[in-house]
Formats: C-alpha cells, sequence, structure tokens
C-alpha cells in the first residue's frame, strides 16, 4: 500500500474509532510517562566496485553514484512496516579482481544486507552473482555488460545496463559504416568483458566480410602494448578494435600513434571516457567509442545536479545506472512495505521504474528492456555522444534529450492527476466519516472502503 493510501486509511480508521466510541478521550493525567519514540530500523545496502587499483575512477563514480540515490531516500524519509527507516550504505573494494570480488560478495551476505548495486567489472560480477542469488539477496549491476550476467539463470540477478552481444553489433556497425575499413585487428585485455566483447565485435565484422587479424592479447594491467602493437602495426589494418577498460586503452592508443599507426581506434564501454585523453593527450582525438546505454549527459537533470551538488564534479560514466539500481531496490522495498528479500525480490522483478536513465523494466533474464546503445568519437579531449540507438533506431543526442524530458513531462503530469484524484477520495472519505456520526459506523466503512480503494487505484497508475 502506498503512503498516501496508507495515511488515508489510518486517518479514517483514527476518526472511526472517535466516531464509534462518541466521546473525547480524556487528556493523559500529567504524570503518564511520554512513550519513546519507536527507534530508527537500519537496512545496509552493498555497492561493489574496484577502488584501488587502475580503473579505481570508474568504481568511485559507480559508488557516488549508489551513495547518492540511499542519500535521497533517507533524506525524504522512508517507512516500512510502520518503522522509519535508515539506509546504511555497506561500500566495498573488489579490486576488480574475481577472486577478491567473491570475498567481498560473501562478506556482504555475512553482514546481510537486504541488497546490492555492483559490481562493476563482468569479471567479478559473474561470480559474485551466484553468492548473492544462493543467499537470496538481489544484486543489480550498473555497468557489468558480459552475456553471461544474465544467461546463468539466477534468481534476483539484475543489469540496468544493456550486454555485449547488442553493444558488440552497436560499435561494429558505426566503424564499418564510418570508417570502411577493409582490414581490422581485435586487441583484448583477457578479461570476461574484454574478451566477450571483442568477440562479439569480430563476430559482426567477419559476417559483413571484413577480415580480421589475428587476436592479440593483454591483460587488464597491461600498460606497455609495443609488442603487441608493432605486430599489428606490421598487417596495415584500417582499424584497431580493444576489448578493455580505459586505463589500458590509453596508453594502448598513445603508443599506437607513437609507433606510427594510422588506423581508426575503436573501443568498448570500458574505455569510453575523458580519462583517454587524460592518458594519450592529443593520441586519443579521433577514437570511436561506444556505451551500453545513454550517455551520461542524458540522464536526468535532477541526478546531474544532485551528483554535482554532493560530490563537486560531474558523473563519469555508469553512475546514472548505479544510482537508478540502488533507487529501484529502495523502490521495491516501498512497494513490498518491507526490507526483508524474499517479499520485495517479485515487485523488483516486475519494476517499471522511471530512473535517472530513463524507464527501468526487467526481461525474464534480468536484463534491462530495449536498453540504449550510444556512439561517441573523442574531440577536443572529451568523449562527445553522436547517436544513441534505441530500439533500432538512431537518434541525435539532442533529440533523444528533448524526447526524454517530454515522456519524464508526461509521467509527472498522470501523477499530479493521481495525485488530484487521491486528494478528491480523501475529501470523500472525510464526509463519509462526518455522515457515519449520523447514519452509522458501518455504513461508513463500507464507503471510506470504497473512497480507499478509489485513492488506492488514482495512486496507483
Ligand atoms: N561494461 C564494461 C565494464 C564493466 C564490465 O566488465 O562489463
Amino acid at each position: 500500500m502506498n503512503t498516501a493510501v496508507k495515511t488515508l486509511t489510518l486517518s479514517v480508521v483514527a476518526a472511526l474509532a472517535v466516531v464509534g466510541c462518541g466521546k473525547k478521550e480524556e487528556p493523559a493525567p500529567a504524570t503518564q510517562a511520554v512513550a519513546p519514540a519507536p527507534q530508527e530500523m537500519v537496512v545496509k545496502l552493498g555497492h561493489v566496485g574496484p577502488l584501488t587499483g587502475g580503473i579505481a575512477h570508474l568504481g568511485k563514480d559507480n559508488e557516488n553514484g549508489a551513495r547518492l540515490a540511499v542519500d535521497e531516500a533517507n533524506a525524504a524519509g522512508v517507512m516500512l512496516g510502520g518503522q522509519k527507516v535508515k539506509f546504511e550504505m555497506v561500500a566495498e573494494d573488489d579490486q576488480a579482481d574475481p577472486k577478491v570480488g567473491t570475498t567481498v560478495a560473501q562478506k556482504l551476505v555475512d553482514a546481510k544486507v537486504a541488497g546490492v548495486v555492483g559490481h562493476l567489472n563482468s569479471g567479478t560480477t559473474i561470480p559474485a552473482s551466484s553468492i548473492y542469488s544462493q543467499a537470496g539477496i538481489p544484486m543489480i549491476s550498473g555497468s557489468a555488460t558480459n552475456p553471461k550476467l544474465t544467461e546463468q539463470g539466477l534468481k534476483g540477478i539484475f543489469r540496468v545496463v544493456g550486454r555485449d552481444d547488442q553493444q558488440g553489433p552497436a560499435v561494429a556497425n558505426y566503424l564499418m559504416s564510418n570508417a570502411k575499413p577493409k582490414t581490422v585487428a581485435v586487441i583484448d585485455d583477457a578479461t570476461a568483458y574484454g574478451e566477450g566483447l571483442a568477440n562479439e565485435v569480430e563476430k559482426t565484422l567477419k559476417a559483413a566480410g571484413i577480415k580480421v587479424l589475428a587476436r592479440e592479447k593483454g591483460t587488464d594491467k597491461t600498460t606497455d602494448w609495443k609488442a603487441v602493437l608493432t605486430k599489428v602495426k606490421g598487417a596495415r589494418p584500417d582499424a584497431v578494435f580493444y576489448g578493455g577498460m580505459d586505463a589500458t586503452g590509453g596508453p594502448l592508443i598513445k603508443q599506437g600513434r607513437e609507433l606510427g599507426i594510422k588506423a581508426v581506434f575503436a573501443f568498448g564501454d570500458g574505455a569510453c571516457t575523458d580519462k583517454m585523453s587524460e592518458l594519450a593527450g592529443a593520441a586519443a582525438e579521433g577514437l570511436i567509442c561506444s556505451q551500453a546505454g545513454i550517455p551520461v549527459q542524458a540522464a536526468s537533470p535532477k541526478f546531474l545536479d544532485g551528483y554535482k551538488a554532493k560530490f563537486g564534479i560531474d558523473p563519469i560514466l555508469y553512475a546514472p545506472f548505479t544510482y537508478d539500481a540502488a533507487g529501484l531496490i529502495i523502490d521495491a522495498m516501498k512497494k513490498a512495505d518491507s526490507a526483508d528479500p524474499a517479499k520485495y525480490l517479485p515487485l523488483l522483478e516486475k519494476s517499471s521504474y522511471q530512473g535517472a536513465s530513463g524507464r527501468i523494466e526487467f526481461d525474464d533474464k534480468g536484463d534491462r528492456k530495449d536498453a540504449e546503445m550510444t556512439i561517441f568519437a573523442m574531440k577536443g579531449g572529451k568523449v562527445e555522444p553522436i547517436a544513441i540507438i534505441k530500439g533500432g533506431q538512431s537518434h541525435t543526442v539532442g533529440d533523444y534529450i528533448k524526447a526524454a524530458g517530454e515522456s519524464m513531462a508526461a509521467a509527472g503530469g498522470a501523477a499530479m492527476d493521481a495525485a488530484k484524484s487521491a486528494g478528491e477520495a480523501m475529501k470523500e472519505a472525510g464526509s463519509a466519516v462526518k455522515e457515519a456520526g449520523k447514519e452509522g459506523v458501518a455504513a461508513a466503512a463500507g464507503v471510506v472502503k470504497e473512497a480507499a480503494d478509489k485513492a488506492k487505484a488514482a495512486v496507483g497508475k
């Protein structure tokens, strides 16, 4: 039951009690002890990402997104089961390491968190997901894009970004239509994400008849790519695709240009940040990259302003998605009127939630339905979004933001209408209670129930 209806029902019950007794309560004697205020119920939410190492900037960005959602919920005040709730974020560092990832996942389970936002990397999220699922704790990643995460058939495991079997074809198709390469070199960092995305890109290129060179590999810690790039240079490819993160992608493009490679360089979401130009300088200009979701600039103004006000910087990449992941968990708890995962998970599965990154609904696997893909190019040291692809249609970023604003305004209008209807139903209920004083409590209870149902239906629209 939502708050408006609950408030209405409680007011009505209280009013009926007064009417039913037919007399006013005596004032409490001065000596009577004042009941202590009910204690806050603490609900723990976990967040996990790399907070140390080469991609700590992305882990912190993810954590900030989740923290903003938690702090906003605490500031707004949330009641569950009649008790005031204080959400407490338990933040862990998985160092982007699969083994550490499973260790901290178990730590969060032992700490009895009610839900988890994370992890950042597919390589940590996939093994950790079975630990959460077995413990019955819902987990939503705001960044892990490897398809395997949601192909394991695990209950309570979700992501709010798209998958690499959508992102790979999107960036490969853009590369083909834009740079028209005949030969492409594909390199990856041997992680679940980097290798998986590189495979998807290679598959798409090959299906279109493009020659793809033998795969070259590094690791998620490689910063000296000269041996790999010298081999690549000898094959004179028209384009180079790298599956990996910005911490390793920056040195890769820098060293590629230093070696005189003239090819177009393309990357996936993990290397689609301004960090690329911090690491590579002018060598990063003109690179192409993709994101398995909307660009951060297209997130809701409420989120963008709130993030800047709280952290004094702009969000980098996935923060709108981790903000939404935390928001989804809290919203499902509110709908279930409980922080018990067994009670709120069924509502989380059926979410239709307007987040900072748009409307979020999940399919049966836990993937976001109809996720956007964005293509970027590096211009003047910044990754600039060029096109947002949704439902097979390509949109300019300006058009997309305008349409998103209009649909949010429409959603806001519908909420106002619902609130108005709820207010009218409450007025009706008030009159019914007044009438009950004359004609009987039972008759009033029927009218009140009807009014409460109307209010519930109006607000639930
Ligand atoms: N999606 C790119 C970064 C996170 C991952 O490993 O999937």
